[in-house]
């Protein structure tokens, strides 16, 4: 295990027991950022915790992060310097309503390659990661994607931005969908879809997210065995590894199948 993802594991841990006890102990104070996207002082608070550490630990490295720094995310994929990629909360909508499907979301990328991942479910004690090239894992036991590979018989995970207008083409991909496979699900944060991916409990994933949402699981899922790409051309320039559009992971069986279902809509 790199020194890296050492650190980025145990990082994760700590800050999910910071918003696991912030909810646990205290009423969450909360805003919206643009008038639509939720945050909550567990947010902030994690993020700042989060990028401190980063910062004392690798003070060279950029940080590209959901609360503090989301502006650079664009240019992540040619930083000349390395760079953390940060979710503090994903899927803080869950989050704040006192759902448990919630995660700390942390990637590591040198050289325009994500060379790490981890995701960590706080309220499931369920970690996540994988480093490019060794493995995914779960807690430290090893994941592989599902070998499902009828459509029919495939649970298909996705979900919705927070601004719905133009939702036309999404309700148009879920017809689509559900038509075809055996059913749908929406579990409010994408970095663990596509974990659950990894893990063999969903069988394929779509989904337009920022950077921060997918950076991590996107390897994990990767490393799991999964095939992941995107069911609309990816910009000439642009590595998928950072492409926020149209996204589609699933297992190797599926991933053409939904390709051709998804673009047909
Ligand atoms: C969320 C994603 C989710 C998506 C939501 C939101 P957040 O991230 O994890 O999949 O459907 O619109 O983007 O905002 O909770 O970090």
């Amino acid at each position: 295990m790199s020194e890296e993802l050492d650190f980025a594991m145990q990082l994760a841990r700590e800050a999910g027991q910071l918003i696991f006890e912030h909810r646990r102990d205290a009423d969450l104070d909360h805003a919206y950022k643009g008038g639509n996207e939720l945050v909550t002082d567990a947010d902030l608070a994690a993020d700042k915790l989060i990028c401190d550490s980063i910062r004392k630990a690798w003070p060279g490295h950029e940080i590209v992060s959901e609360e503090s720094a989301p502006e650079v995310a664009a240019a992540a994929q040619t930083m000349a310097e390395p760079v953390w990629i940060i979710d503090p909360i994903d899927g803080t909508v869950n989050y704040a309503h006192g759902h448990f499907q919630s995660a700390v979301s942390i990637a590591h990328s040198v050289g325009g390659e994500i060379k790490l991942g981890v995701v960590y479910n706080p309220f499931m004690d369920e970690m996540f990661s994988a480093e490019k090239g060794q493995g995914a894992f779960l807690n430290g036991a090893s994941i592989r994607v599902s070998e499902v590979s009828d459509l029919r018989r495939a649970i298909i995970a996705t979900g919705f931005p927070y601004i719905k207008q133009g939702i036309e083409p999404m309700v148009d991909r879920l017809r689509q969908i559900l038509n075809h496979c055996a059913d749908i699900r929406r579990l409010g944060s994408a970095a663990l879809d596509i974990c659950w991916l990894a893990a063999g409990r969903l069988d394929g994933y779509y989904e337009s997210l920022s950077l921060w949402d997918f950076a991590a699981a996107r390897l994990i899922a990767q490393e799991a065995g999964a095939h992941c790409g995107n069911f609309s051309p990816v910009p000439a320039g642009i590595d998928p590894q950072f492409h926020c559009d149209d996204l589609l992971i699933a297992n190797p069986e599926l991933y053409p199948q939904l390709l051709k279902l998804l673009r047909q809509a």
